[in-house]
């Protein structure tokens, strides 16, 4: 009877999961980051998970959303190796067994992603081989620590060599982590020395043939804590599916406008950029913005009006939706006649005066005002179909939310927020509001229960953006609420029943406590 400690046994299975995915990493340095199962494993977790979860992951990590779901899948797995590395000492087909399960989890995965080549099986394969390898050479190859007898009672010599073949076994498999830590780090990096922000750095942006209109002196009230009129490119929210930014380069970019239409049109960066170019002001919402949430910014778009694009590729009766698709298979679907209607729906290529952002969808986006992000704003834009509602669900709407997106009116007080040491005497309250492509018409406070009272608006540049708002309070000793609604100009005032963000996005007052003393 032998045994070996579990413990061995665990230390090599994470040992091998850790060379998996460290070698894989390298490997999908060549084969495409979406390629790495950790990445891929994700990506799948990321399409199939219920909204509630990820709704709650959201709420939880906010933008870091992502960070955090690679950091707990590889937790999981650590674990994983961890246990089937423990039972390999007993049974050592387990290992190899285990080894075989997470490979064909990374291949399926990594093949199932949108756009994947049969490359793309490559770093799990390559990875299981060497977990194989390192698992052998750890569990019964030269580095595996010697057999404890537990029946005949071993000699000096023999409990020497056994103590000098532990060491040796833990110093390998320490090794094994550290080296296959530092492999994984290095391909991360590689995969994103190859990104395109060389080639991002070398656009030049024509000038807008329609420059966009000034932002009025007093747009901005400037008060500490307010959100700015215009959101800077760096603090400007993300959301969007992707856990590793799509890389396209603007040399290998073309978009196809296809479908129900009459003309199919394929265009490349060079023929968009020949076009004359519009800018304009638009404020982008995100349909998973509680009420008083963030996720919300007004940026200085460039790009060419989509409404000409579609005019040239004249859609099809009854080709009432325009499904826009990005580099990675993510697709969003928009009203047809909202893309045609005169609004400002741009194909963009700058943001507030530089290309756009990578993450912000490099080189080509899709902006229109009034619709939420999910039904409007493809980044990474690669391709338009005309459809229509009755044939095709983008990505959102078999997943619960609805497949129209209009913004709903909505107001967020920025300042004061929280208890922080306001005095009575007058205060300043001021936060945005928003009715994109309505037009914000007033704006009401309302202290506690008290008459609702009309705040003083800032000017906007248009009805598609926010508009900044003030309101004097006379503040008095103790805990007071804080609520606020706006008005659009057709006369609507925002409802005050609260409505989650599901399926369309969500209602009720904004409201702050403070404690004024
Ligand atoms: N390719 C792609 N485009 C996308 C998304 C996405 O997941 N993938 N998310 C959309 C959503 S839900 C929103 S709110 C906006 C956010 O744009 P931003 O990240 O530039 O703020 O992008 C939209 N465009
Ligand atoms: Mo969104």
């Amino acid at each position: 009877m032998t045994r070996k400690s579990w413990k061995f046994g665990a230390l090599a299975g994470v040992a091998a999961a850790a060379v998996a995915l460290g070698l894989a990493e390298v490997v999908a340095v060549v084969t495409g980051s979406r390629s790495a199962p950790l990445v891929a494993v994700g990506g799948v977790v990321v399409d199939h998970v219920p909204e509630s979860l990820k709704q709650f992951a959201i709420t939880l990590f906010g933008v870091h959303d992502k960070t955090a779901l690679l950091v707990g899948t590889a937790i999981l797995l650590g674990l994983f190796a961890a246990v089937i590395g423990a039972l390999c000492v007993r049974w050592l087909w387990a290992g190899f067994a285990g080894i075989g399960v997470f490979a064909a989890v990374g291949v399926a995965a990594a093949l199932t992603r949108p756009d994947a080549g049969p490359a793309a099986a490559l770093p799990a394969l390559l990875g299981a081989a060497a977990a194989g390898a390192t698992l052998w050479l750890l569990v019964v190859g030269p580095l595996a620590p010697a057999e404890v007898t537990e029946l005949v009672a071993p000699s000096v010599q023999e409990e020497e060599e056994a103590l000098a073949g532990r060491r040796r076994f833990l110093r390998g498999g320490l090794l094994f982590i550290a080296g296959a830590v530092a492999l994984g780090f290095a391909g991360r990096w590689l995969s994103t020395r190859r990104s395109v922000s060389t080639a991002r750095a070398e656009v030049r942006l024509p000038a807008p043939a329609t420059p966009a209109p000034e932002v009025p002196a007093g747009a901005d009230l400037r008060l500490a804590d307010l959100a700015s009129y215009v959101t800077p490119n760096d603090a400007f929210y993300r959301i969007d599916t992707a856990l590793v930014v799509p890389q396209v380069d603007p040399t290998d970019w073309t978009l196809r406008i296809h479908g129900r239409v009459r003309k199919e049109l394929r265009l490349t960066y060079a023929d968009l950029l020949a076009r004359p170019m519009v800018e304009r002001y638009v404020t982008l919402a995100c349909v998973s913005n509680e009420v008083g949430g963030d996720l919300i910014g007004n940026a200085r778009w460039l790009g060419v009006p989509l409404k000409q694009l579609l005019d040239e590729a004249q859609p099809l009766d009854g080709a009432d939706q325009v499904v826009g698709r990005s580099a990675d298979g993510w697709t969003c679907g928009t009203p047809t006649a909202v893309m045609r209607d005169g609004r400002d729906a741009l194909l963009a290529v700058g943001m507030n005066g530089a290309p756009l952002p990578i993450e912000h969808g490099f080189p080509v986006r899709v902006v229109v005002p009034g619709l939420y992000g999910y039904v409007s704003a493809t980044k990474w834009v690669v391709e338009l179909e005309l459809t229509s509602f009755a044939d095709y669900d983008a990505y959102w709407v078999p997943r619960g939310w609805s497949a129209q997106g209009p913004i709903k009116t909505q107001s967020r007080i920025d300042t004061p927020r929280g208890r922080n040491g306001l005095r009575p005497g007058p205060v300043t309250v001021a936060g945005v509001a928003w009715a994109q492509h309505r037009g914000v018409a007033k704006v009401e406070v309302q202290v506690d229960e008290g008459l609702w009272q009309e705040a003083r608006l800032a000017s906007a540049v248009s009805d598609d953006t926010w508009v900044q708002w003030s309101w004097n309070w006379e503040a008095t000793a103790g805990d007071h609420e804080l609520r606020v609604r706006a008005t659009d100009k057709t006369g609507a005032t925002q409802t005050s029943q609260p409505a989650d963000v599901v399926p369309d996005g969500a209602t009720g007052y904004h409201s702050v406590a403070v404690t004024v003393g």
